[in-house]
């Protein structure tokens, strides 16, 4: 592992910028398209909140070849931020995109917060801020909002809250959420929302447990940062972002590869912490910061069918895997349901007039929902798929990796049911659901804490 992400001409720029008291750091990876506007509201809002403290932006760029830093470095400067707010900060805001060195020949949205904790704890920050390179619905308040908390209150991680549409942050919604509120005990509704406030201290401890493991270099960041806050007792709060909205992303063909790093990761922190955990009953509610907001955000197309597909076939390819993965009645359930979809699915197809290839449909997401709405994904199931899992990466057989690759079709399939159930109701209605499976998973914990105890 390199003893530091700070490679020479990112060591200059920190002896440049001497010191900072507020940064926000933003990871990007081919997001020319967006960033521009990330960068305007970011500077805004560090003018327009914080114009006595020393500020800086930095982007740590993967090199993308769209020309991402470009758009940083080019965008309106921050003279044009004072001009049309009419603010005169007492310093200089500064600016900075740098490619982040890989870590073991592993680059991601990881190893690029690691250069940002790295630069803002040599900066000496009191607070940072990362937010996301493909946010759509920024505004400069969301600054004040993340970073609010940390100098005013005394806090150490802020935790965004969002408005995101019903079938928007499904990896969220199925696991990170209940199973962080289960295990821990703490409502953090958005444990991976990607837009975060981190005091100088939380960096330090972040730094010094330097854990860059291949799912944290990459997309496991996001859950690693709020678990290692929670497992070191860190002050923990939410801040009220409003709406959610960012480049959209089909759970069936887009998440699998996030999936893997953010699970993989949360397993992996379950089993390292189980002193945090098991002596833990029930849940309590995490203080939220920010005025409330009402909107809506914009809905996304989900292909239900290929959902469903890709669970019955993971059940034709994987049911080896299953079975050393899951306790012997999960299985047998999870199969049979398995073959339901696979059935479901194919007289859909039929229904609705296409051919074998499920991926270039031209069916709506709720056609396709209504056609299969005979399916569904009980939420004691779901729990017990989890609590399983936890127990088998205790000792993982083939390896961590191989079990929470198998377990993606099944996460397809239990995404494929919340999409079903949720088809017609409002965001609010689907929101309740989310609730009702949370409560699930800590009416279930004593049969984890009971297969962990045997084990
Ligand atoms: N530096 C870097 N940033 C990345 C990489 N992959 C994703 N990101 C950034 O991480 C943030 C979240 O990624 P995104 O694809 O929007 O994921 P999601 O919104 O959490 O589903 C965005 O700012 C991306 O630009 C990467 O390989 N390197
Ligand atoms: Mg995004």
């Amino acid at each position: 592992m390199p003893e530091t992400a700070l490679t020479p001409a990112i060591r200059d720029e920190i002896s440049r910028l001497g010191r900072v008291d507020i940064m926000v750091g933003i990871p990007s990876f081919k997001n020319a398209a967006t960033i521009g506007y990330v960068v305007r509201a970011a500077q805004a809002g560090l003018v327009q909140y914080f114009p006595d403290l020393h500020p800086v932006v930095v982007n740590s760029d993967a090199g993308s070849p769209d020309g991402t830093g470009r758009v940083v470095i080019e965008t309106e400067p921050p003279d044009y931020i004072e001009q049309i707010l009419l603010v005169r900060p007492t310093n200089k805001l500064e600016r900075v995109s740098l490619t982040y060195p890989e870590i073991d020949g592993v680059g991601g949205k990881g190893a690029a917060l690691r250069t940002i904790f790295e630069m803002a704890d040599a900066l000496q920050v009191q607070a940072l801020v990362v937010v996301d390179s493909d946010l759509r619905s920024i505004v400069p308040e969301w600054i004040e909002l993340l970073a609010g908390p940390i100098l005013k209150g005394g806090y150490d991680f802020v935790a965004p809250l969002y408005a995101r549409y019903k079938f928007d942050g499904t990896i969220t919604n199925t696991v990170t959420y209940p199973l962080t509120r289960a295990l821990y005990g703490h409502r953090i509704r958005q444990p991976i929302g990607g837009d975060f406030g981190v005091s100088g201290d939380l960096i330090k401890h972040y730094l010094a447990l330097d854990d860059w493991t291949p799912e944290i270099s990459r997309f496991g960041i996001d859950i690693w940062m709020t678990t290692s806050a929670i497992t070191a007792g860190f002050a923990v709060c939410q801040t009220r972002l409003g709406a959610k909205i960012h480049d959209p992303k089909d759970p069936g063909s887009d998440l699998g590869p996030m999936f893997r790093q953010v699970v993989g990761t949360i397993l992996e922190l379950a089993n390292r912490y189980p002193d945090q955990w098991t002596s833990i009953h029930g849940s309590h509610d995490v203080p939220a910061y920010g005025f409330e907001r009402f909107i809506d955000p914009p809905p996304l197309e989900v292909n239900t069918l290929r959902l469903l597909s890709e669970f019955h076939v993971g059940s034709l390819t994987l049911a080896e895997t299953w079975a050393k993965m899951l306790a012997p009645e999960t299985l047998e359930t999870v199969l049979e349901l398995a073959a339901e979809a696979g059935r479901l699915e194919d007289s859909a197809r039929t229904k609705l007039g296409l051919g074998g290839d499920v991926a270039s449909t031209t069916a709506t997401t709720l056609e396709m929902a209504d056609a299969v709405a005979a399916f569904h994904f009980p939420d004691d199931l779901w729990a017990r798929v989890i609590y399983d899992m936890i127990i088998a990466a205790r000792d993982p057989k083939p390896s961590l990796e191989t079990i929470v690759a198998a377990l993606v079709p099944i996460y397809f399939g239990r995404v494929g049911s919340f999409v079903i159930e949720n088809r017609s109701v409002t965001t609010d209605q689907a929101e309740e659901r989310v609730e009702r499976q949370a409560r699930e998973f800590e009416l279930l914990k004593p049969y984890l804490v009971s297969r962990w105890n045997e084990a």
